[in-house]
């Protein structure tokens, strides 16, 4: 397939458009490549609406006009299927963004199967679980895409902000031997004569390698096997991954804070299309400091119910209530409540308890990130693995990396689908992920 000529619909609209002179219509050529969005046919005039990954427009068949094999396969193509298309452009008041396309050849490349098992309308009637089993049509639809893109966004803006803080991306295994989160949802692989487990998190390498470059990060895969199907989490999800060397809790946080706000500038330049699409008014978010005593105080008096060491759903649904357009970082966290490598703070909470150098960041009324300052000093993570009755041997790498000149470091992750759900209000965290897995769902 020779696609040199091809135009984009959105070039197109920028290109001028034929008159009636012969040497203009050769100007306003298009071939256009996408798939057949929808058709109508009014019986003497067929419309065509070709799409692409750039937009949408209109072919228009004018029986008497239209060369008459052309303007019979217009009603024939069904919809989603494959199709190049040449023509003429041509100025129409009627036709929306005020161009459509004469066509003088049409070629089917790949027909869809009719009827399709979904609807791709733009705002499709089928449910998320159905659209899902068909995800690679559902992503056909323009809603679907937006998704997506904002989601490029994100990463790019990530990605770009990292770099300006001279940070180095990083790739580490996703096959570990001990738990890197504590705790027992994770999935175990055969491998070899052992048994593996799938990457639960990066913290164990970041910190390693934090303690010799300094300032990392990465994009990394997670996999928890967390029982519980809700709409706000996943079986295997993607975390942005910072560390930094000679840094505490605060530091990271601000951060945290101005890579956020980074991300959300760069989703409001890029993509008000489809902003405007899921009718989001983004702003660039203020941040928020309260610890967690503070929190369990306005909670209390909202009648919300905290955990000891824990925030609930409501209680960060309230705060994004109480402080819209704002990252809330919930610090002095409760020891108990935080993973055995976040470093203890020599603060007492109200009622006696241990606080930590951990933290959690609420946005838009949900964590999107974790973090804080890590334990540097093998014999406190001695204890705090012995604390957690987890076993010190499994340890012994990442406890040893600590003896050999390692200095203070603290860092976060932050949920990529999280955040992605979160600037375009989507109901249900599925939705920001290409393929998702879920408890019932391994395919497609
Ligand atoms: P944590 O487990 O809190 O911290 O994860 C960090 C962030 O990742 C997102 N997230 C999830 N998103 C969807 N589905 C899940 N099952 C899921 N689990 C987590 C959330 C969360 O805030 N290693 C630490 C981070 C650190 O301290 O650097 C960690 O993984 O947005």
């Amino acid at each position: 397939m020779d696609t040199s000529n091809r135009t984009y619909v959105k070039d197109a609209f920028h290109m001028k458009a034929s008159s009636s002179s012969k040497d203009d219509e050769k100007k306003g050529e298009v071939e256009l490549y996408g798939w057949v969005h929808d058709t109508r046919d009014l019986s003497k005039i067929r419309f065509i609406v070709l799409r692409d990954i750039s937009g949408r427009i209109q072919v228009c068949g004018v029986k008497g006009e239209t060369e008459e094999d052309i303007f019979e396969l217009m009603k024939t193509i069904p919809r989603e299927s494959v199709v190049r298309i040449k023509g003429h452009l041509k100025e129409s008041k009627q036709a929306p963004g005020g161009k459509e396309v004469s066509p003088i050849e049409i070629e089917v490349i790949a027909k869809a199967e009719h009827p399709l098992p979904i609807d791709v309308s733009d705002h499709s009637k089928t449910e998320l679980p159905k659209r899902l089993d068909y995800r690679f049509l559902d992503l056909h639809r323009e809603r679907a895409q937006a998704i997506f893109k904002v989601q490029d966004t994100i990463l790019q803006a990530y990605r770009e902000f990292m770099n300006k803080e001279g940070a180095f991306e990083a790739i580490f295994p996703s096959i570990i031997g001990a738990s890197s989160e504590g705790g027992t949802e994770v999935y175990p692989v055969k491998y070899f004569e052992k048994t593996a487990l799938l990457s639960q998190s990066c913290q164990l390498y970041k910190q390693m390698l934090a303690c010799s470059m300094e300032k990392v990060f990465a994009v990394f895969t997670v996999w928890r096997a967390e029982k519980h199907n809700t709409t706000r989490h996943l079986n295997e999800s993607r975390q942005y991954d910072f560390e930094m060397a000679f840094a505490d809790d605060k530091i990271v946080m601000d951060v945290l804070a101005r890579c956020v706000q980074h991300i959300v500038k760069k989703v409001i330049e890029k993509n008000s299309k489809e902003l405007e699409m899921y009718e989001i008014k983004l702003k660039v978010p203020g941040v928020k400091y309260l610890t967690f005593h503070e929190v369990a105080s306005i909670m209390k008096k909202e009648k919300i119910h905290v955990g000891k060491d824990d925030l609930s759903p409501e209680s960060e649904r309230k705060l994004g209530e109480l402080y819209p357009d704002t990252i809330v970082f919930v610090y002095d966290w409760p020891l108990s409540g935080k993973p055995f490598y976040i470093m203890p703070s020599d603060k007492k909470g109200p009622n006696g308890e241990q606080l930590s150098n951990g933290f959690d960041a609420i946005y838009m009324g949900m964590e999107i990130s974790s973090g804080g300052q890590r334990i540097h000093i093998p014999e406190l993570l001695i204890e705090r693995f012995k604390a957690k009755k987890m076993k010190v041997e499994n340890f012994k790498d990442y406890i040893d990396s600590f003896r050999y000149g390692a200095p203070m470091h603290a860092g976060w992750g932050m949920g990529v689908e999280r955040i992605t759900m979160l600037l375009l209000g989507l109901p249900n965290i599925r939705e920001a992920v290409l393929f998702p897995r879920d408890r019932d769902r391994l395919t497609p």
